[in-house]
């Protein structure tokens, strides 16, 4: 009985520290204490001979949180007998692998099997933001990686071609209101996309339409120019790509959003005070989306038994 009680007591105690989901802030402070920081300076200087992986690597811990949760399922390689998350056309252009690679390397010398894949991703995601000029927020950690990655799973990615409603309604699935899904998207700030994501807006868009009445004409003129060179060219989301800033906003407001999904949050009355919110008040985009971001980043987390810490972050245990 008076075991039972200090049992009790002791969870009581244990939830309080680590909170909910086992997730917690200092996750590693006992167990591995160098584990930030050897993220934080791989980032670092990956970011200093290539400042476009911050875009990479903030893409991918959405591509991972977005199927299957946030547990390293979009690092996993396909094998002879499974086509993963990786090879999905959705996933093509992501960057950033190596970064993941190199930290997680480190971090296995110093302790091994002990600091999880999707917690090396939403570390590496978060000091990229930083990295690009955008807002300091700590994560909590304690993630498990997962043992399923498959192709099919990536569905749950949402295209580009999505308008505000559909949007809405996709995060909502995740749990996350209008205003989160348009801070998310703020991500846009960072990075580019290939033609093959936006042409459509460029040439025979719909039956009372050549090009899409919500892309500015020059824009369109000079996007159809860049993509004459092919699918796979790339274009900027906004004039300072490698910066992470409110600028995605701004340019929202003057229908010059590269793809469909990012000028319908203007087009939209839905969600267009927003966009014009974030646009006049940096301070408030920056805070809304490093809220949205702990949210994003704790999407159907394994904790303790349902996941493990894998070695190699290409392949499962
Ligand atoms: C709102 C729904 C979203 C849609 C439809 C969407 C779609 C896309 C597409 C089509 C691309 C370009 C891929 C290519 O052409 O190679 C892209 C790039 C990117 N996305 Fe999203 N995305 C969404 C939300 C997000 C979120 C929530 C984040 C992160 C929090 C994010 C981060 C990025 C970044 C940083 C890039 C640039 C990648 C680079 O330059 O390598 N996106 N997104
Ligand atoms: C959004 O797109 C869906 C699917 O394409 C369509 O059914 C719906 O009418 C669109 N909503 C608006 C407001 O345009
Ligand atoms: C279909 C396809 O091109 N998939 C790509 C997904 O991403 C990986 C890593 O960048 C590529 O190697 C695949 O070709």
């Amino acid at each position: 009985m008076v075991m039972y009680k200090v049992l009790g007591v002791l969870l009581i105690v244990e939830f309080m520290i680590f909170g909910v989901k086992g997730l917690s802030m200092d996750y590693y402070g006992m167990r591995c204490p160098f584990a930030e920081i050897i993220v934080r300076n791989t980032v670092r200087i990956a970011l200093q001979s290539d400042p476009t992986l911050a875009a990479g690597l903030l893409r991918m811990h959405f591509h991972d949180c977005f199927v299957q949760g946030c547990d390293a399922s979009v690092l996993v390689d396909s094998s002879k007998d499974n086509t993963a998350e990786k090879d999905s056309p959705a996933n093509l252009s992501l960057r950033g692998y190596e970064i993941i690679d190199s930290a997680k390397k480190e971090i296995e010398n110093r302790c091994p099997g002990v600091v999880s894949c999707a917690d090396i991703l939403a570390m590496a995601a978060r000091d990229a933001v930083l990295w690009a000029g955008g807002p300091l927020y700590n994560i909590p950690k304690g993630r498990k990686d997962g043992t399923r990655s498959k192709i099919e799973d990536t569905i749950a990615l949402p295209p580009p071609s999505l308008n505000t409603t559909d949007l809405i309604k996709t995060f909502g699935q995740h749990g996350f209101n209008a205003q989160e899904m348009v801070a998310l998207s703020g991500a846009h700030t960072l990075g580019v996309a290939r033609c093959s994501s936006f042409k459509n807006r460029l040439s025979k868009f719909d039956s009372t339409h050549d090009i899409d009445p919500d892309l500015d004409s020059n824009m369109a003129k000079s996007l159809s120019q860049t993509c004459s060179a092919g699918d796979n060219t790339e274009a900027p989301f906004d004039r300072s790509r490698n910066s992470f800033d409110n600028g995605y906003y701004n340019a929202l407001q003057r229908k010059l959003g590269l793809l469909s999904s990012d000028q319908t949050l203007f087009a939209s009355q839905r969600t267009r005070n927003i966009v014009n919110a974030y646009a006049m008040n940096q301070a408030m985009f920056f805070f809304d989306f490093s809220q949205a971001m702990v949210k994003m980043g704790s999407l159907d987390v394994k904790e303790g038994n349902n996941g493990e810490v894998r070695l190699d972050c290409h392949r499962i245990n």
